[in-house]
């Protein structure tokens, strides 16, 4: 799907999948990685500040397909509002309640036709009906507000290959699906970006470690500047 194409999709849906952009052995390898860096207990897991110790995510983080497309629908500078959040969706997790992302909890109703967050969700397992794929409602970043009683009914799982990603306006509304498969687990990295105005990200996000940082490429070192511990 070439830019154009995409940010339409985005403007007018809420969302577009990108398919093959990260080659599917490198996507398992970066699974294989995380796993065992998050707690076990079962359900839905989440490893907030993934950068610190997988820094191989950052591959993720500073892809020119991503980078042509927030630039279109963020403007100039934009910068990354996460450390990468790892969303694993092992088999029995129960599904998530439908939300709209940060900032938009604190802003005043109707909100912006424009985003004021862009999500992305890398697919490092394939994203399926049964295994906890991200669900969201088409066209709800346009109501300008959080979702309604009867979102659920309106929902659609976003399905593809690993390697694939899918990009969310923040307003959209959205949530993981059930893991009822019996054995396939569903995992997920995802990265956020915040226009230049959106000052910073909320206290409790964990930091980039600037000894890490320091060895990031100068596109995300800008990306991270708004994410780094302080020097
Ligand atoms: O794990 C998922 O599919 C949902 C993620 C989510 O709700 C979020 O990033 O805000």
């Amino acid at each position: 799907m070439d830019t154009d194409v995409a940010v339409a999709h985005i403007e007018q849906n809420g969302y577009c999948i990108l398919e093959n952009l990260l080659d599917p052995a490198e996507a398992e390898r970066l699974d294989r990685l995380a796993q065992p860096l998050m707690n076990r207990t079962g359900g839905y897991v989440k490893l907030e500040g993934a950068l610190n110790p997988i820094p191989d995510l950052a591959q993720l983080c500073h892809h020119p397909a991503i980078m042509e497309i927030a630039e279109r629908l963020l403007g100039k500078p934009f910068f990354l509002a996460n450390n990468v959040c790892m969303m694993w969706c092992q088999p029995g997790a129960p599904g998530g309640g439908l939300h709209s992302d940060w900032p938009l909890g604190g802003v005043k109703q109707p909100w912006p036709p424009w985003p004021m967050l862009l999500q992305t969700m890398w697919m490092l397992t394939d994203f399926t009906p049964d295994n906890g794929a991200t669900r969201l409602v088409p066209g709800s970043h346009v109501s300008g507000r959080p979702p309604d009683a009867d979102a659920l009914e309106k929902e659609i799982p976003m399905i593809g290959k690993k390697g694939s990603v899918l990009i969310w306006h923040g307003a959209t509304w959205h949530r993981n699906g059930p893991n009822t498969a019996v054995s396939a687990h569903r995992m997920g990295a995802n990265a956020a970006y915040i226009p230049w105005y959106v000052y910073r990200p909320p206290e409790g996000w964990p930091l980039v470690k600037r000894e890490i940082y320091t060895a990031f490429p100068e596109r995300l070192q800008q990306l991270l500047e708004r994410s780094v511990e302080r020097g």
